[in-house]
């Protein structure tokens, strides 16, 4: 199911350093249904290039794996939505007008694409997950049923202006072929636009359960640079976005005489066998804290948001159907099933949260839309317990 990873795939040092290590876990998307068999668990060790800085997994999961059936779809929150507008304001900004020939890649359900195709001459996905491209098809996307490689960008044998890549390329192992393939649909004014996570919020705001086995890389700016080095593009622009607990645009265009690139950026590796240490802490105030209620008749527990999240959570605590009852997810593809790991259900009905006093936040990246949202159900008494970056019990 997996395969050891051990040379740099931004510069391709050979001696990278172990910095976290959270042992053997299942895949942070395995939601399957009581009968059905779990995908299994991998090592989750992070590793540290010295060379380049560049934080990545010790193993890489079978895409096939991973994303040929993907439960996760594009949030249909405001805040997504507000995003793709900044997005769209800060790519129409980039290109100069309209965004022409639009290509996406892992393009998920279509959402972005169908955002923005009343501000472009055509848009195309990627995306490798049958479920995903049925969902885009459906919505009128055009969508590539495959993986991001060289070999697909030679069988679109066109030219893209805009091509986005939005949490994707952290996701993905062969970097080189990545960017190769870029280049063989971009042209001379192409603006590329690969948003990712960025490390250094991460870091800085204990994000330690978005380490998981989709997200192969944690990007940061002197890696990029490194990896650009020896490829036809360099890094012209960064723009940073709250999205995801914190991202940024990388916006990549053909190298011309004179490009300067951004500036790096610089991670070093104590930092990150720091967040070994505080997520260690981090889970074992919020697995004392579950068990505290949970030893009262008064008070009884769930999750909210059935995220890739919350499956370090769950397994790193411990966490069963004792602690919490049930996860709340508004997923279709989710409900009915259990989260990795665990017996703990996913369900969809909101009378089941009526009958909780407090829910673990899961879904911290969607907070402020989330609390407010529900703001009936606290008046009821439900109170919010959000793990990251502190944890902390909203009154
Ligand atoms: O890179 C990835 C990021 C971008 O998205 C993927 N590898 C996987 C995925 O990570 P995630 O599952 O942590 O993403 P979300 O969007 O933070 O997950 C939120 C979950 O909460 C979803 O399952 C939907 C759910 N939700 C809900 O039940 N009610 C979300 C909102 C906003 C809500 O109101």
């Amino acid at each position: 199911m997996y395969k050891l990873h051990s040379t740099c795939r931004a510069c391709g040092a050979k001696s990278l350093l172990p910095v976290i290590d959270f042992g053997f876990q299942p895949l942070a998307n395995d939601f399957q249904a009581a009968a059905d068999a779990r995908a299994g668990a991998a090592p989750l060790k992070v590793l540290y290039c010295p060379a380049c800085t560049l934080a990545q997994l010790s193993v890489v999961v079978d895409p096939a794996v991973l994303y040929s059936n993907y439960p996760y779809v594009t949030s249909p929150s405001q805040t997504m939505l507000d995003h793709f507008a900044s997005l769209l304001r800060d790519l129409e900004e980039e290109r100069g007008g309209t965004l022409g020939k639009v290509l996406e890649i892992g393009s998920n359900d279509g959402a972005l694409l169908k955002f923005l195709e009343s501000n472009a001459e055509s848009v195309t996905g990627v995306d490798p997950a049958a479920n995903l491209v049925e969902l885009a098809e459906a919505k009128g996307i055009q969508t590539h049923r495959t993986n991001w490689c060289s070999a697909v960008a030679d069988l679109l044998d066109c030219t893209y202006d805009t091509i986005i890549a939005r949490h994707v390329f952290a996701h993905c192992d062969d970097w080189w072929d990545f960017i190769k393939a870029l280049h063989l649909v971009s042209h001379a004014n192409t603006v590329v636009a690969i948003e990712v996570p960025y490390a250094g919020d991460l870091l800085d705001k204990n994000q330690f359960d978005t380490i998981y086995h989709e997200h192969l890389s944690y990007v940061n700016l002197r890696a990029v640079n490194s990896l650009l080095l020896e490829t036809p593009f360099y890094l012209a622009k960064v723009i940073r976005y709250p999205i995801h607990g914190g991202a940024m645009l990388l916006i990549l265009r053909w190298r011309t005489a004179g490009a300067v690139p951004v500036p790096s950026d610089s991670i070093d590796s104590e930092r990150w066998r720091n967040l070994n240490g505080r997520a260690r802490e981090m889970m074992q105030s919020l697995r004392s804290m579950v068990k505290v209620l949970g030893g009262s008749k008064s008070y009884r527990v769930c999750g909210y948001g059935a995220s890739a999240k919350s499956t370090i959570w769950l397994n790193g605590c411990g966490f069963t159907h004792q602690d919490l009852a049930f996860v709340h997810d508004v997923t279709p593809q989710k409900q009915g099933k259990l989260c990795p790991g665990t017996d703990i259900p996913i369900i969809g009905d909101r009378a089941s949260l009526e009958t909780c006093t407090h829910a673990v936040l899961f879904a911290w990246n969607f907070a402020a839309e989330i609390i407010a949202k529900e703001e009936p159900l606290r008046r009821q008494g439900l109170k919010f317990i959000v793990p990251v970056p502190e944890l902390k019990i909203i009154e």
